[in-house]
């Protein structure tokens, strides 16, 4: 603002006329640029019920924490500028409930924040909160609970802010793939809490699975006591997830983690990843073999589909600089018909935004 003041102070007075005219006419094309942004901008609503279930994501029955009866939540797809709804009802029969909008600026709506304790309290059972705020930047962010161990539970879900109406991207591509890694335990969340608070201090270990998209696969095997909760490996929650792709495209990964302790590699059989985008922000592209990503980033990734395009490739996450104890969670990106009999388990599913 200063150098544009600056620089008026320099012109001569007939100079000055025209460029007064100039400026009230670039005024008035701002004001009608506001004014068309803001016609285009558009409000979400959304009724969330978050309500335990029952869920098998890595093959062993576990209560896990759900949104309308989801697991992870609904997805919000917001372009920037949006206005996102969210009615919550909490139908959790004896505890409150939150949701923090990770990456969300809040800005003038810090009671949208959804930090238990700290911008507002809990939701009690049975009772509803309304989270208004505005998606204000472009980005791969995500939602989760944000009291006590929830989103350990289960409690998460993605939000994808895309350019304003009418923006394009800084880069091209023809297809998005969202990838939500969680790392997943099979000791419920106030066994853990306990545990993590008492003294002495009882350690969790490590996590039983890795899961992408609320999926991953533990070996039954190694279950040892399965109590009243199944584990089985041929239920189809718990069959690894298919990212359907054309050859010689480019996709845009969306990377997210939600783990409660793992740092997490990802590695795609056969590809590079060229990242563009890091919790919100563009970055100079560059381009990796693997990547390597913490609790609560956000990355975004393209690859283009130009190695051996007959085949599939599998698209592995494991567990960064601690004890490999955890296996790698494996999704399979598949560039033709895949049959059944080729996978370690009886059936494969889709993932569920990337039908191409
Ligand atoms: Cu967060």
């Amino acid at each position: 603002m200063k150098s544009f003041l600056f620089t008026i102070m320099q012109l001569t007075s007939e100079k000055k006329r025209t460029m007064s005219t100039s400026v009230f006419s670039c005024f008035a094309t701002l004001l009608v640029f506001g004014f068309s942004s803001l016609a285009s901008a558009k409000t979400h609503h959304l009724h969330w019920e978050v309500s335990y279930m029952f869920a098998s994501p890595d093959c062993q029955e576990k209560l896990v924490m759900a949104i309308n009866g989801q697991f992870p939540g609904p997805t919000i797809h917001a372009k920037a500028g949006d206005t996102v709804v969210v009615e919550l009802k909490n139908s959790l029969p004896t505890e409150g409930v939150v949701i923090h909008w990770h990456g969300i600026k809040q800005i003038g709506t810090p009671w949208a924040d959804g930090t238990a304790l700290i911008s507002q309290c809990p939701i009690k059972p049975d009772e509803t909160f309304v989270y208004k705020f505005q998606a204000d930047k472009a980005g791969t962010y995500f939602y989760h609970g944000h009291y006590g161990m929830q989103r350990a539970a289960g409690l998460y879900g993605l939000l994808i802010v895309d350019v304003k109406e009418g923006e394009k991207e800084k880069f091209k591509y023809d297809g998005e793939i969202n990838m939500l890694l969680s790392d997943w335990y099979h000791q419920d969340i106030y066994t853990q809490m306990v545990g993590l608070s008492s003294n002495p201090f009882r350690w969790i270990g490590e996590p039983q699975s890795l899961l992408i998209n609320g999926v991953g696969q533990f070996n039954c095997s190694l279950a040892t006591n399965q109590g009243i909760n199944k584990c089985n490996m041929e239920n189809v929650q718990c069959s690894p997830m298919v990212f359907k792709v054309m050859p010689n495209k480019t996709y845009r990964l969306r990377i997210i983690s939600t783990t409660s302790l793992s740092s997490l590699n990802l590695a795609i059989g056969n590809h590079k990843m060229t990242i563009v985008e890091a919790d919100g922000n563009y970055v100079d592209p560059f381009t990796v073999d693997d990547m390597d990503i913490y609790s609560g980033d956000s990355y975004s990734a393209l690859i283009t589909t130009d190695q051996h395009v007959s085949s599939n490739h599998w698209i592995s996450v494991g567990v960064r600089g601690r004890q490999p104890k955890t296996p790698p969670a494996l999704a399979i990106r598949a560039v033709k018909r895949i049959p059944f009999q080729r996978f370690p388990f009886r059936s494969v599913r889709n993932g569920t935004e990337t039908e191409w």
